[in-house]
């Protein structure tokens, strides 16, 4: 098969990125996505291409390794390995969530770092990107043993972050206990009360909206995409996988715009619940998952719908699907499996859950599909807020927070609209997205000159 002169500029420049950076295979697959996406459009726009831009971008900035020993409950010394990924700080701030589970890799934190990256830019806020983590596993941690890995962790980290440098986040596994203690810590390290970090504690300069903000911005990405084909929300039939942060508040705001979601999950497996998470149920499930840390069986037990162990939500019918927990969770057999129960649209909670083929089946049969970094941006797009907020000294209302939240979802719609629009009438929101997020950045790089 003969390729294109676009496809032999992306495999030539994807063998570089593979021999740079080996055995990384979810960074090559995020930046394969994004490299498909802007060829095109730099071989276009040539200033960009001539500068190597793209190639700069695939760099991080600088990666931050080390170690944390921490002791368990039973007074033995454990060890494991934290990573800060400070991918680039062209527009603002490095900024980005840290990630604590036992398959975080330097993979995994460039994948996210470089996503971060565009994401970041889409929001209009002034911030680069970033990610970190470690390969800890909280799960069956005491809360004591959570707090000692917290504070050993930010004895290392607080030298490399700032309120003017990096500001980290949450993600998997890290929530509002763990900003905590790493607030905590780096506040006494430090002996300075700042926005450090963001997803904060309301008593201590946390933002009203930042818990739901990403799970909300989802569902008003949403919204704005089925308004664009005419469509809405209400009375459609929702698949969300996922039972954490993103998932609940997902679910919660389809309750509130009139859908009906009939699944979630975890990584023990699938609940089905023909009648609907309703409002009441979904506050069960929030006692579930944010104050027990139970397993997601647990709500099929006391509901007394059905369990689909080790299985992943994606051949339960519906109209939108809504991937809510990690990467690769949707694959293409997930995504035909989608297909023939005719989902019209899916929006991606999670960063890359849906892999290569997933996106070819669903793009191919014409669905409606939007990636992580437009859709999900809602929740760094509030930490963008609370960073102002700390700055400002001031907190806002949660109505005014919500308000400025779905401006940006809004706007960033329109970004993938103006730069997704591929003259059938159609959007292709992955080059949408990848493109109006890279063109912000890739300004500012240019004009530092080479750098
Ligand atoms: P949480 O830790 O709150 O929840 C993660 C959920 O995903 C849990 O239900 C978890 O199940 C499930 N999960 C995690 N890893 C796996 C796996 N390997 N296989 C199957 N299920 C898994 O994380 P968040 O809700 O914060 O994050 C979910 C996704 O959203 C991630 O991709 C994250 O990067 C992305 N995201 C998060 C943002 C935020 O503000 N928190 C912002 C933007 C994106 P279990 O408990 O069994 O592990
Ligand atoms: O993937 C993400 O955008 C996040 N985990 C949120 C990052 C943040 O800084 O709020």
């Amino acid at each position: 098969m003969t390729s294109s002169p676009v496809e032999k500029e992306v495999n030539a420049f994807m063998k570089g990125l593979v021999r740079r950076n080996p055995g990384e295979e979810e960074f090559h697959q995020a930046v394969r996505e994004v490299a498909e996406s802007l060829m095109p459009f730099l071989l276009e726009h040539r200033q960009y291409y001539d500068a190597n831009i793209l190639e700069r971008m695939t760099e991080p900035d600088r990666v931050v390794i080390f170690r944390v020993c921490w002791e368990d409950d039973q007074g033995c010394i454990r060890t494991n390995r934290a990573w800060r990924v400070q991918f680039n700080n062209s527009i603002g701030p490095y900024k980005g969530g840290m990630r604590f589970h036992p398959n975080v890799t330097l993979s995994v934190l460039k994948f996210l770092g470089f996503e971060q990256c565009f994401k970041n830019s889409l929001t209009q806020l002034p911030m680069g990107g970033g990610k970190g983590g470690a390969n800890f596993n909280p799960k069956g941690k005491s809360d004591r043993e959570i707090m000692r890995f917290c504070q050993s962790l930010m004895i290392e980290l607080h030298r490399h972050i700032g309120e003017d440098t990096d500001v980290p986040a949450g993600d998997i596994g890290v929530g509002a206990r763990e900003i905590s203690y790493m607030f905590g810590q780096y506040k006494r390290l430090e002996n300075r009360f700042v926005g450090v970090l963001t997803g904060k504690g309301l008593s201590f300069g946390g933002s009203l909206v930042r818990t739901e903000a990403t799970g909300y911005g989802v569902v008003y990405f949403m919204q704005n995409m089925l308004a664009a084909r005419g469509e809405q929300i209400a009375g459609k039939t929702a698949v969300v996988s996922g039972s954490g942060n993103v998932a609940l508040y997902c679910i919660e705001k389809l309750n509130h715009f009139g859908a009906k979601v009939v699944s979630a999950s975890d990584s023990g497996g699938t609940v089905y619940d023909p009648g609907g998470i309703d409002t009441d149920k979904l506050a069960w499930l929030k006692q579930l998952k944010e104050a027990r840390r139970g397993r997601i069986s647990e709500y099929a037990e006391h509901f007394g719908v059905e369990y689909r162990e080790g299985r992943p939500p994606w051949s339960i019918p519906c109209d939108l699907a809504f991937p809510c927990a990690t990467q690769n969770e949707l694959n293409g057999e997930d995504a035909l499996a989608l297909v023939g129960n005719g989902v019209m649209a899916v929006a991606e909670g999670a960063n890359m859950p849906t892999d290569r083929d997933g996106i070819h089946h669903l793009t191919e049969a014409g669905v409606t599909f939007a990636p992580g970094k437009a859709t999900n941006a809602g929740g760094v797009a509030v930490s963008g807020l609370e960073q102002s907020q700390n700055a400002l000294r001031i907190a806002w209302s949660a109505d005014e927070v919500d308000r400025r939240l779905q401006e940006i979802m809004k706007s960033i719609h329109d970004q993938c609209v103006r730069f997704g629009d591929d003259g059938s009438g159609r959007v292709n929101y992955i080059d949408g997205a990848n493109i109006g997020g890279f063109v912000k950045v890739a300004d500012a790089m240019m004009a530092y000159g080479v750098v």
